[in-house]
């Protein structure tokens, strides 16, 4: 209350100031010019009195004198008027004189005006006459006197009023917009402490960023709760698992404070022009996925192409703009492309010939000698881009990203042989014959063993690599140390499982009616996917498992609903655009066999999700289907097995994914093989309660040990027992 008193006190004076200055003002120029007023009338009149008094007085004729003044006083009504001869008596008068006596004498034949000694307040205005005598002529002054106090008058009611409405509106204001906001505020809070950010922050616009940065606030607590939690287990049990705390001082202490460069093609955040606004995005991306944690825990560059319709608006003049938008942690440097680049070395080459070549999903890759010539410049333009932010670094350590810079570790070995380069590949390593079609295999290779590390998801890629090298290029391949030396370099080529972060949600998970709800679907079991529209995911193997198995246990029909939330990509493609209508066409085809008017068995949710939205379906569903014919790891299966969930899920996950070597208390199943991928359905859904949770918590001990963390803690490693610029650079291998 004490505010509100202080706030209304304080309007009221200052209004009182305000509105007195102004009344003051009015006052002073209206007694200003009635005063002039005044004076004027009494001027004429006094020349007047003068111009008929001089001959009368001339002549001594009194009589004439007082005749002239009454008739002037009745006409004119002064106050008084009176004509003085030179012994200062009054001649002849009219009208109450009040003791006026004779002004003066004066050289100055001007008549003059002023105020009289009063009271009663008057003016007198007075002209000397020729003989020595003068005339006066008196005023009445109280009318200005009441005026200036009628003035004074108003100003003290308006104030009055005023101050009565400033105090109500105060009060008013006080009460609901900021009094009732911040109880609301005050209520969620204490909710927010004790439960995390559960509920929908108050919608007050007043405290909405009080309201962001509590709940930013509450998870960072949360977090920290979490992780001390975590440590206790840990420290209880004897063990330590991977944290973004620990692998940050875990880096800085490996790297010696030296900082760490990505360079991907997929940017982390893009900003988009959304109706006029800028707007950031996570692009749907296992890389990113992956590798945004590490730079988040670590700090560092992230070298990318600059793929948002409004990126070259937010950048700096280096082309460099903080991440992640709400909380900066480290730097993104875009590189920009043009699009005889982006179709040459992105879609073309990288899309069109290494994806198909990499996996085994009988798309046939097809290689263009203009695609080529656009993936070595692109491949250079990031060279270039990452040479000039290593500039002055010493010995900095490199994280290149994915199969599109297969050519980048030798360009930058180069150009700065103390860098320590690594390059991962996210995708599969085919055998030796499927990777031969390449035509330019033996230049891939060769840009690829610039590389100080050499990491894949699994060891089968690994061999399959080395293999491929033996039959391709001159080299000496160890099969101990497992490494290639080319030419006085050697890289080390391991197997390093990408992972995830542990989910970051709080609070009680979405109940299932309120997604399907929001879906537009019904049903009492869900079952989800979660996917790039890619050929490679098996999404329309996925599709056929669900009708076998609905046409199977026809005692499912209106309870089990597929949901699919694929991100359309690649679209320029031609072949992921016919994916992406065959999806849309088979999930009709289902929904029209077995669909009813209430029901639908397959809701396809079309479009790039945030990753919270993502992670509620997660939480809520009851079975994750992974069904890709061939797949490096697999996030989504990690990422379903990691979320926070009360009940266990069951995960049915291809045995052609990389994940599928970790998770092995997933369902894992062919997914060229419906029948039994139908089966598995049966027996996710069916699936006893005390086995459910066994698998479950069986495959959340993997995820938790063998998180992202873990992953970037072993690349950073090996990386810093790499002999940056020595003939032999490659680490000294390990027993893991
Ligand atoms: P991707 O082929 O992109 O990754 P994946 O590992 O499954 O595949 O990761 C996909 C990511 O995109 C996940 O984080 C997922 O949540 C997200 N995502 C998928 N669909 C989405 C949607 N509709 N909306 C929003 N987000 C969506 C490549 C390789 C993989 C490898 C990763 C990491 O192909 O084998 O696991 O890199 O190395």
């Amino acid at each position: 209350m004490r505010i509100t008193v202080r706030l209304a006190v304080s309007l009221v004076l200052a209004a009182a100031g305000v509105s007195s200055a102004w009344t003051y003002s009015q006052a002073r120029r209206e007694r200003r010019l009635l005063t002039q007023e005044l004076d004027r009338r009494g001027t004429i009149l006094t020349e007047t009195l003068r111009e008929l008094a001089v001959p009368l007085a001339a002549r001594g004729d009194d009589a004439g004198l007082a005749r002239m003044a009454g008739r002037l006083a009745r006409r004119e009504k002064p106050r008084a008027v009176a004509i003085f001869g030179k012994d200062g008596r009054a001649a002849a008068s009219a009208g109450a004189l009040d003791g006026l006596l004779a002004p003066p004498p004066t050289a100055d034949p001007e008549p003059r005006c002023a105020a009289s000694a009063g009271p009663p307040a008057a003016r007198v205005c007075t002209a000397p006459l020729p003989d020595g005598g003068a005339v006066s002529v008196v005023y009445d002054a109280a009318p200005i006197d009441a005026r200036v106090r009628e003035l004074w008058t108003h100003g003290f009611w308006r104030l009055l009023v005023q101050s009565l409405l400033i105090v109500a509106i105060t009060l008013w204001i006080v009460r609901w917009d900021l009094l009732a906001p911040l109880d609301q505020m005050a209520a969620w809070m204490r909710q927010l402490s004790a439960e995390g950010p559960a509920s929908a922050p108050p919608t007050s616009t007043l405290l909405r960023p009080l309201a962001s940065e509590a709940v930013r606030l509450a998870k960072r607590l949360g977090e920290a709760r979490a992780a001390a939690e975590e440590e206790a287990r840990l420290r209880h049990q004897g063990q330590s698992t991977w944290t973004a705390e620990r692998l940050k001082e875990h880096a800085r202490d490996r790297l010696q404070g030296r900082p760490i460069f990505v360079v991907a093609n997929r940017e982390p955040y893009l900003h988009v022009r959304r109706g006029g606004k800028i707007e950031v995005l996570q692009p749907a991306s296992g890389l990113v996925t992956g590798v945004e944690p590490i730079l988040r825990a670590c700090g560092g560059t992230w070298v990318a192409h600059g793929a948002g319709d409004a990126d070259r608006e937010v950048v700096d003049a280096l082309d460099r703009v903080r991440v992640p938008p709400e909380e900066p942690l480290y730097e993104l440097k875009r590189v920009w492309l043009t699009k005889e680049e982006e179709d040459g070395y992105y879609f073309g080459f990288s899309n069109e010939g290494l994806w198909p070549l990499c996996h085994i999903a009988h798309a046939r890759p097809s290689f263009r000698a203009e695609d080529w010539r656009q993936y070595q410049a692109a491949n250079r333009k990031f060279a270039e881009a990452l040479l000039s932010e290593i500039e002055g670094v010493p010995e900095p350590a490199v994280l290149i990203q994915d199969y599109h810079f297969a050519l980048l570790p030798r360009m930058i070995k180069e150009a700065r042989p103390d860098a320590r380069v690594s390059l991962f590949w996210h995708i599969p390593w085919p055998n030796p014959e499927a990777f031969g079609i390449c035509p330019w295999q033996r230049d891939i290779l060769d840009g690829m063993l610039g590389a100080d590390v050499l990491g894949f998801h699994i060891q089968n890629h690994c061999n399959n690599f080395l293999e491929t090298v033996d039959r391709t290029l001159e080299s000496r391949i160890d099969w101990e140390r497992f490494s290639v030396r080319r030419a006085g370099h050697e890289t080390l080529v391991r197997p390093y499982p990408i992972s995830v972060a542990p989910s970051e949600a709080t609070g009680k998970p979405p109940s299932k009616a309120d997604l399907l709800k929001e879906a537009g679907a019904t049903g009492s079991i869900v079952a989800l996917g979660v996917d790039r529209i890619d050929y490679t995911k098996g999404i329309a193997e996925r599709l056929l498992a669900v009708e076998r198995f609905l046409e199977k246990n026809p005692a499912y029909l209106g309870r089990f609903v597929f949901v699919e939330l694929g991100a359309p990509s690649r679209t320029t493609i031609p072949r992921y655009r016919e994916l992406g209508e065959e999806v849309a066409r088979e999930a009709d085809r289902i929904n029209a066999r077995f669909g009813t008017r209430s029901w639908k068995p397959v809701v396809l949710q079309i479009g790039q999700h945030a990753r919270r939205e993502v992670e509620r379906w997660y939480r809520a569903a009851d079975v994750c289907l992974v069904t890709s014919l061939h797949d490096g790891m697999n996030l989504v299966a990690k990422e379903f097995v990691a979320s926070a969930r009360e009940e266990p899920g069951v995960l049915i996950l291809s045995r052609f994914t990389g994940a599928a070597r970790e998770l092995r208390d997933a369902l894992i199943v062919n997914p060229y093989d419906i029948e039994r991928t139908a089966g598995a359905l049966l027996e996710a859904v069916e699936m006893e309660p005390a086995e459910r949770e066994r698998r479950w918590s069986s495959m959340r001990e993997v995820i938790r040990e063998h998180n992202i963390y873990r992953w970037g803690a072993r690349l950073i490693d090996d990386l810093a027992r790499v002999r940056p610029g020595s003939a032999s650079s490659a680490p000294q291998a390990e027993a893991r």
